[in-house]
């Protein structure tokens, strides 16, 4: 089976591939621009991204919506993860949280699948903002933390170990759970 990725961003092509590969399913990006709606959830998000998308490109396809929370910024930069980054970056997040002791924060992911309908699958991971930057591996704000648990950030590990722990990873293990039961 191929599945269709609709992603600018090659690092989730990357996961999706990782954790697909040895179920037998290969996923490929497919680069089309659609809106991302001002929101207050990552679920309207996606599902309003792959409504839109439904109109205009050949399914079945999935799309990745997801955001890094971090609580003592209550939330921030949230459903505006991908501008956050674009524009403040991980040296930015970095200033914000300067003499921030509450370094608390989690990831969030949310997959929208469409086959003729919407289906959404979610993951979460939970972990803190370090203090600089650590690891080359990843993307996004993946040098700057570390799960709970964990003492190596997101950066320092290989796209497997990430897998196992990430939002994305436990997104993709309910999406390929439920592929394993409706393809039958
Ligand atoms: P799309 O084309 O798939 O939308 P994007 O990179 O713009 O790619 P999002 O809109 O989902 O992705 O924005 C999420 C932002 O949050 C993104 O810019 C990343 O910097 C960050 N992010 C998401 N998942 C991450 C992860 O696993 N590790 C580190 N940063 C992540």
């Amino acid at each position: 089976m191929r599945l269709a990725f609709i992603t600018s961003n090659p690092g989730k092509v990357e996961e999706a591939r990782k954790y697909f590969e040895p179920l037998g399913v290969e996923v490929y990006q497919l680069r089309v621009e659609y809106p991302e709606i001002q929101a207050d959830t990552l679920e309207e998000v996606a599902e309003y991204g792959v409504r839109w998308l439904s109109e205009r490109v050949e399914g079945p396809f999935f799309l990745d919506d997801s955001g890094l929370f971090i609580d003592a910024l209550n939330g921030f930069p949230g459903v505006y993860s991908a501008y956050v980054y674009k524009t403040l970056g991980v040296d930015g997040i970095l200033k914000l949280m300067e003499g921030v002791e509450n370094r608390s924060a989690h990831f969030r992911s949310v997959i929208a699948y469409w086959d003729g309908e919407v289906h959404l699958f979610r993951g979460r991971v939970d972990g803190d903002i370090i203090h600089e930057r650590r690891g080359s591996g990843g993307f996004g704000f993946d040098p700057i933390f570390v799960p709970r648990g964990f003492n190596r950030t997101f950066a320092e590990m290989t796209t497997e170990e990430k897998n196992t722990i990430s939002h994305r990873g436990r997104a993709l293990r309910a999406f390929a759970e439920w592929l394993k039961e409706n393809l039958k």
